[in-house]
């Protein structure tokens, strides 16, 4: 028997990626004050993660460290979402810089299970640096979640689990990624396709690219996945329309679960289905004196 839809649906925002120049998208949030304040009007419009790249002061993207650590502060202290880290940054990010992503302790991270054409660029994610950053992972208490963007993708992550056991918590938690010039489409037909594929019992979403929106986002609702949106994805909210906000997109995905009769999850229940670590109560040191 297929298994049921879950009740409620997990979605994700991802308000700002490393790809889109702030000149081209003015609405699109940049300086730590913009994304936490599109994080809040997020979190209020039905999200329950927020997927997170940051910039400089010349609004490029950055792996610094410090400025990791200030966001996820910024975060947890003016939302309650899950914090994902992206550690896929820009394609020009070297790999030990996205390694060292997970030093900002987030609730979560990113991790692309294979190299991936990207338009004119190559995403690069060898084997072994997949197994480094899985490792690492685990060893941090941080909640992976397995970027898909080509079937092919699947056997790696099967290869990462076969070979290093169950992510921290013990979910996986995949995110489909589709619609990516290099990658597989952002189509229903392919949709279910990568769906088939996936590990028994993992939960996953789906977000596409650009036009490919609306498509892979009922695609997902009916096939029960979640979602993810955001400018990092889409930056037209109809045909010559451009998004003015982030939370205009969750506003709408939220909509759309509501009608699918799966309303957004809380942040609560995301925590809970992700399991990620409760990094809000201080660690016992085991000496009670
Ligand atoms: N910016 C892309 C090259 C991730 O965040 O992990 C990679 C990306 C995936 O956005
Ligand atoms: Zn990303």
């Amino acid at each position: 028997m297929a298994p049921s839809a879950p009740a409620s649906t997990l979605i994700t925002v991802a308000p700002t990626g490393a790809e889109t120049a702030k000149s081209d998208a003015p609405a699109l949030p940049v300086t730590l004050d913009e994304l936490v304040s599109a994080a809040k009007a997020c979190e209020a419009a039905g999200a329950a993660m927020v997927h997170v790249h940051i910039r400089d002061d010349d609004a490029r993207p950055t792996l610094d460290l410090g400025r990791l650590r200030a966001t996820v502060q910024a975060l947890r202290e003016s939302t309650s979402l899950v914090v994902q880290l992206s550690t896929g940054g820009a394609v020009t990010d070297p790999l030990d810089a996205r390694l060292r992503v997970l030093e900002a302790e987030p609730d979560s991270c990113s991790l692309t299970c294979g190299t991936t054409n990207f338009g004119d660029d190559v995403f690069l994610n060898p084997w072994p640096f997949m197994a480094d950053l899985y490792q690492r992972t685990q060893a941090a208490e941080i909640v992976p979640e397995f970027e898909l963007f080509d079937l092919g993708h699947v056997a790696s992550l099967n290869r990462l689990l076969d070979t290093y056991g169950a992510p921290y918590g013990g979910q996986v938690h995949c995110d489909l990624v589709m619609g990516v010039p290099g990658g597989m489409p952002g189509t229903a037909a392919a949709l279910v396709a990568a769906v088939a594929t996936l590990p028994a019992g993992c939960s996953w979403s789906a977000t596409g690219i650009g036009r490919t929106s609306l498509a892979v986002a009922l695609a997902s609702l009916s096939a029960g996945g979640h979602l993810r949106v955001g400018m990092e994805d889409t930056l037209t909210f109809a045909k010559g329309r451009p998004v003015t906000g982030n939370d205009e997109l969750v506003h709408r995905a939220a909509e759309l679960a509501r009608l699918a009769q799966r309303p957004p999850m809380t942040t609560d229940e995301a925590r809970a289905m992700l399991r990620v670590k409760d990094r809000t109560t201080p660690e016992t040191t085991g000496d009670s004196r």
